[in-house]
């Protein structure tokens, strides 16, 4: 990736012709119905991602599609989801990364740090699966707002930066009474509104202090602007919205933030409640998995040999195994995990060979953690449509011919 800003070519290309015979659309049909077809074009600050591999929901919320993700372990930055609860920073903000600056707080010795600064305290590269905990929302019967992702609100991407435990060190150790880790973004806050109600600020359990880093690279780039570059705050095995983009504070606090965001966004909230501060908070992600192939999507199969294959986490914990049902979960079979294995935050390739004959077929995987919890067949109902692991929900039917 060249200029992550201004690539206005794939931009336009992506409401023309050409991107809709690559995405096999008929282009050629008449006019009103192509241009229902038309999908959204990539938005101008994510104009360099791969269009043909996403689904744009809106200009803040784009999608891997299921049929991209490929069978090695990372996810190539250009194909990654992106989500924004808010106008992204200035473009700006890059020219100088070295310079952008986080305010440490709820420390021994607070200050300010800039990314020069950071980069001399240390360095660790994590491999982590981003999710959002929305995730899946599209699966849920009851249609809760917010966008209808499927699968591809997640990926696995390798970040390096420095562990928060070392800067927490450097300043002198963490303060008296401190239980929560506080990140706050450095987004657009529109203004003529309470910055509490918009402000993208989470707090997460202190003791993921231990794990989480300030990250300036991705996939061995410096972090673009979409994915929160300069500076990001990375929480490995927690649910994407506690993973602060162009973080600008990073605070040990005794209290969860006062953020909306917080005290009653990305709450699991039952059915027909409202949203409070006393409900669980989006925080680890659970054992989950899914098939990214054989898909529906990629044409009729042939009877004979298919690999079905797919990806598989657990959150914190590593993944222990994967079983593959053909017959919507009547019946299970080992899956083999291949491909490297990139450490407990990371997820799992499985691969499951069978003999599938002329008919259709349920096919469906379940994941099984280190501590032993198994994905669960069932989603969990709740308001918001979050941390829908239903191995079930995710189940593909496909057609032998
Ligand atoms: N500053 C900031 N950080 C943020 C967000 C945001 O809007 N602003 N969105 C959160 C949400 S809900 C998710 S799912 C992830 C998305 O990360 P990505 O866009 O790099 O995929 O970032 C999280 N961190
Ligand atoms: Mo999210």
């Amino acid at each position: 990736m060249k200029n992550p800003v201004s690539l206005p070519r794939r931009h336009m290309l992506a409401g023309s012709a050409a991107a809709l015979g690559a995405l096999g659309m008929a282009s050629w049909s008449s006019g009103v119905r192509a241009q229902a077809a038309a999908p959204k074009p990539l938005p101008g600050y994510a104009g360099w991602k791969d269009a043909k591999s996403l689904i744009v929901h809106s200009s803040n919320t784009l999608e891997t599609r299921r049929a991209a993700f490929g069978t090695s372990v990372i996810t190539p930055t250009s194909q990654l989801y992106v989500r924004n609860n808010l106008p992204v920073p200035e473009a700006s903000v890059l020219d100088q990364r070295d310079a952008w600056s986080v305010s440490i707080e709820g420390v021994k010795n607070p200050r300010s740090l800039t990314l020069a600064e950071l980069r001399t305290l240390g360095v660790e590269t994590v491999a982590t699966v981003l999710q959002c905990s929305g995730n899946g929302r599209g699966f849920f019967p009851s249609k809760p707002s917010g966008t209808p992702w499927t699968v591809g609100a997640a990926g696995c991407a390798l970040w390096s930066g420095v562990p928060v435990r070392h800067v927490v060190a450097a300043l002198g150790g963490v303060a008296e009474g401190m239980v929560y880790l506080t990140g706050t973004g450095g987004d657009k806050v529109p203004e003529g509104v309470d910055p509490l109600t918009v402000l993208v600020e989470r707090s997460v359990p202190i003791k993921a202090l231990d794990d989480a880093l300030l990250a300036w690279e991705i996939n061995g780039e410096p972090i673009p602007l979409a994915h929160g570059g300069p500076l990001r705050l990375i929480v490995p095995g927690y649910q994407g919205v506690n993973n602060i983009k162009y973080v600008k504070r990073l605070a040990l606090t005794r209290e969860q933030s006062q953020a909306r965001i917080m005290s009653h966004g990305y709450r699991m909230s039952p059915p027909g409640t409202k949203a409070s501060p006393d409900q669980p908070s989006v925080w680890e992600m659970t054992v989950k998995s899914w098939i990214n192939g054989p898909l529906p999507e990629n044409g009729p199969l042939k009877a004979g040999m298919a690999q079905i294959h797919g990806v598989a986490f657990g959150g914190t914990r590593a993944v222990q195994g994967v079983e593959v049902s053909v017959d919507g979960g009547q019946n299970w079979q080992k899956a083999q995990l291949i491909g490297p294995d990139l450490g407990r935050f990371a997820w799992r390739q499985f691969v499951l060979p069978v003999q599938l004959p002329v008919g259709t077929h349920v096919l469906a995987s379940r994941a099984t953690d280190a501590a032993g919890n198994v994905q669960p067949a069932d989603r969990e109902e709740n308001l918001g449509g979050y941390n829908n692991a239903s191995w079930r929900d995710h189940a593909v039917t496909v057609t032998v011919a």
